[in-house]
């Protein structure tokens, strides 16, 4: 019996110094109601009076032992457990921070912005409008009446036969004409519409900064100045602009505006397609039609206008070759500026 004891406790030991001991499939082992231990006690019966007391403490000792070791093994298998826990979940303060990504303004938005600022610093208002409009904001009070050929190349999307999507924000213009007396110096940036299939160059979609300056004595020369002064800011000092003889139906005289190419300074190369400039616009004074329509008597006043594609002057200035990216927002993209 002294053996089995022996034995009871040395393979308990082993059993507890294994690192993952499952302590209580161990203490259910030896020292449960029908563990091992138990059994032996439960033997002592047989022993002799000299044995028994003898066997009985080295039994105690055993159990002792045993429940000692469990309790022991507990606490080293908590503080492992407490260490490898510390261990996997250290923070380190020192490593370098995940930079949280910034958003900023969509090319369109950051020239639309340059372009805002430029003519606020020449004095001119910001004025914005309905993109929905009257077809007669859009197209009579400009000197287009119906069946006007200019109805085609302005082509829109109707919403009844006289409401519209505007095709150009020149409506902005005409409300503020109404409205308030000149001098006026406004520019209207904005969405617009028009009817057209989607290529590198066409959206159905797409945005202009209108500008229109209505006073007494107002020329051909301020709207030349006034157009030198932001072609420069915009594309840099030594750009010049040139003037080409065209119609519209709003403005007379009409002309198309060419930047000088700030790629190769007019000497011709692949942005300016071996020309030496760039259209970017169209202006011209506005017609006597359109100021009295307005209630401006054209004999007291004059005014010049001009328009412009905000996704054009993008495109020259980034150099960017078809129009789709400018709405995908593939963020690869996008961030290239
Ligand atoms: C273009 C360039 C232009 C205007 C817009 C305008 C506005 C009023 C009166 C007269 Cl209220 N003109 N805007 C003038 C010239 C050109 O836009 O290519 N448009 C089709």
């Amino acid at each position: 019996m002294k053996e089995k004891l022996e034995q009871i406790r040395e393979a308990a030991r082993t059993q507890l110094a294994e690192a993952q001991a499952d302590l209580e499939a161990i203490r259910i082992r030896y020292l449960g109601k029908k563990g091992e231990l138990t059994g032996v006690l439960r033997g002592m019966g047989q022993l002799s009076a000299e044995e028994r007391p003898k066997i009985g403490q080295l039994a105690n000792e055993v159990r002792e032992y045993i429940e000692n070791a469990i309790a022991e093994k507990a606490e080293a298998q908590r503080k492992d457990a407490l260490e490898n826990k510390l261990k996997n979940e250290r923070l380190d303060v020192t490593m370098p921070g995940k930079a949280p990504e910034i958003g900023k303004r969509h090319p369109l938005a950051q020239i639309q912005k340059e372009m805002e600022d430029i003519f606020v610093g020449m004095g001119f208002g910001i004025v914005e409008g309905p993109e929905v409009e009257y077809d007669y904001y859009n197209f009579q009070a400009l000197n287009i009446p119906e069946n006007h050929p200019a109805r085609d190349t302005q082509d829109t999307f109707y919403i009844t036969d006289n409401i519209l999507l505007r095709s150009q924000t020149s409506p902005v213009q005409v409300r503020t004409m109404e409205k308030q007396k000149p001098p006026i110096r406004i520019i209207s940036p904005g969405r617009v519409y028009r009817s057209d299939a989607v290529d590198a160059t066409h959206s159905p979609l797409f945005h202009q900064l209108e500008g229109l300056v209505v006073d007494k004595g107002i020329t051909m020369g301020d709207l030349k100045g006034t157009l030198e002064t932001f072609a420069k800011t915009m594309f840099g000092d030594q750009t010049q602009i040139r003037f080409r003889p065209h119609h519209f139906p709003f403005t007379e005289p009409s002309a198309e505006v060419d930047v000088s190419c700030f790629v190769c300074g007019g000497k011709g190369c692949k942005l300016c397609k071996g020309e030496g400039w760039i259209e970017i616009l169209g202006a011209g004074m506005v017609h006597p039609n359109v100021l009295r329509g307005c209630g401006i008597d054209p004999e007291e006043y004059s005014g010049f206008a001009f328009g412009m594609g905000i996704e054009r002057v993008t495109m020259i200035k980034y150099g960017i070759d078809d129009m789709r990216y400018l709405y995908e927002n593939d963020i690869r993209f996008l961030n290239e500026f």
